[in-house]
């Protein structure tokens, strides 16, 4: 279907919607000993024997750090209006505290007047899981220094960046920097700690994130807009009927009770404490205002879902009247253990907004890992155009239903190092080569192009 100026017509999202892509400090930047950056847990984290799936390093990653007029570039060409990038903390304060390192913000600085100019919004996110490795020394998040330290950093970027920043995230996916970090170990600093802990580890998070939020209105330009970058849990009916609703907002609530539940409600549900017992957190009523300080918009990365049904009626068996149903083994995955769900997407607002009503949301990022091969200077990842029209159909279904999602960032703008996967999992719209470092458009950047020009699902 066609407007009269030919472009499409049901498909569009709402005007002045941001289309962005979404990166993170470590996982592009390389240039870890340059212009008095300190260590961070990862750069110990790669180098731990039987940590990583694979043998890599970030040393160098995408070489971002020399080379990000070139990425500037590859954004305006896809018609990007926004980009979210993550400030890594060791550049600005090599110990986590003291002295701030004026070289570290500096290259913020460039990379953001750069991004003005080609007319492109900042959106910054102040930690995407690079602690300073000094203050690791000293207990990370199962430390209070940790998230008052963070207050302070959060402060300084605010004050050296806020001029021209407009929106900043605290913390990006809190649960894998808590339960990856702290209870699995599958993510830096890779330890295995008991429940309580690993509930104040939880709570130190969130309370960082309360206190960068005051810090960034106290300190940035009036207007200043702050929320989190959360990878919430989200919790779809399976089949969309009022009960299985009911029963999927229920779940919402309670299973992201230590996160975003707490951000957005200051306070901890009952059911949270009561199955944490005597494993529950250490706070106090004030820690729970600062962790419930008022936010501009929620931020939430999704991927993919969870499927949830009403229960059956027995409350000793579900007391809060929700199931959670296991992926059938035959599930379609992506090329990571992501799996397809695009219905996520949809799910993801729509819930957010009944359970919550925040003023405004952001997709802070989406995206797949495909088995992207160059072949003749050209890479046809058709799937990944596959997953942007499925995803971003459903992210259109929601706004044109009353989502107020205000933007959109793809993950990522190029391939970067993967965690624990290396290089092996490949997200960007362009391809890089890892020894030569040159970046090819994927099939999927110019099905992004076409999404960006039309303001639509194409
Ligand atoms: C998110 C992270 C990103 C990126 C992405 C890829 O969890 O915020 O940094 O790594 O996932 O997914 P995965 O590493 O799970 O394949």
């Amino acid at each position: 279907m066609t407007t009269a100026d030919g472009g499409p017509a049901a498909r569009s999202f709402p005007d002045g919607f941001l289309w962005g892509t979404a990166t993170a400090a470590y996982q592009i930047e390389g240039a870890v000993d340059e212009d008095g950056r300190g260590p961070s847990i990862w750069d110990t984290f790669v180098r731990t024997p039987g940590k990583m799936l694979v043998d890599a390093t970030a040393d160098v990653a995408c070489d971002h750090y020399h080379r990000y007029p070139e990425d500037v570039r590859l954004m305006k060409e896809l018609g990007a209006t926004a980009y979210r990038f993550s400030i890594s903390w060791p550049r600005i304060f090599p110990d986590g505290t003291g002295t701030p390192n004026p070289k570290g913000i500096d290259f913020y600085s460039r990379l953001v007047d750069q991004l003005l100019a080609a007319g492109i919004a900042p959106f910054a996110t102040l930690y995407h899981w690079d602690l300073p490795q000094a203050l690791q020394d000293r207990g990370g998040w199962t430390s209070r220094e940790t998230p008052e330290a963070f207050g302070a950093y959060a402060a300084h970027v605010a004050e050296q960046l806020g001029d021209r920043v407009g929106h900043f995230f605290t913390i990006n996916e809190f649960s894998n920097l808590v339960d990856s970090g702290y209870a699995t170990g599958i993510l830096a600093p890779g330890l295995q700690l008991p429940a309580q802990q690993v509930n104040q580890v939880r709570h130190h998070a969130v309370l960082g994130h309360g206190l960068a939020v005051q810090a960034i209105r106290a300190h940035g330009r009036p207007g200043i807009k702050v929320g989190p970058a959360d990878n919430s849990n989200i919790c779809v009916p399976v089949i969309d009927t009022p009960e299985n609703v009911r029963a999927a907002e229920t779940a919402m609530r309670e299973t992201n009770a230590g996160l975003i539940t707490v951000m957005l409600e200051g306070r901890y549900t009952d059911a949270y404490l009561e199955a944490a017992g005597a494993d529950a957190p250490a706070f106090t009523d004030a820690d729970l205002a600062v962790i419930g300080s008022p936010l501009d918009f929620v931020g939430v990365n999704i991927y993919q879902t969870n499927f949830y049904v009403r229960a059956s009626d027995d409350v000793a068996t579900h007391p809060l009247g929700y199931e959670v149903l296991p992926f059938q083994p035959s599930h379609p995955h992506f090329a990571s253990w992501h799996h397809v769900s695009p219905e996520s997407i949809y799910w993801g607002p729509r819930l957010i907004q009944s359970v919550w009503d925040p003023a405004e949301i952001y997709i802070t990022e989406n995206g797949c890992a495909a088995t992207d091969e160059l072949v003749d200077g050209a890479v046809a990842d058709t799937a990944r155009v596959m997953f942007l029209r499925s995803y971003l159909g459903e992210l259109q279904r929601a706004t044109a239903e009353g989502a107020r999602v205000k933007g959109y960032f793809h993950w990522s703008v190029i391939d970067n190092f993967e965690w624990i996967a290396g290089y092996l999992n490949r997200y960007g719209l362009h391809h890089v080569d890892f020894d030569t470092q040159v970046r090819t458009p994927k099939l999927s950047a110019e099905y992004f192009r076409q999404v960006t020009r039309t303001n639509a699902v194409v």
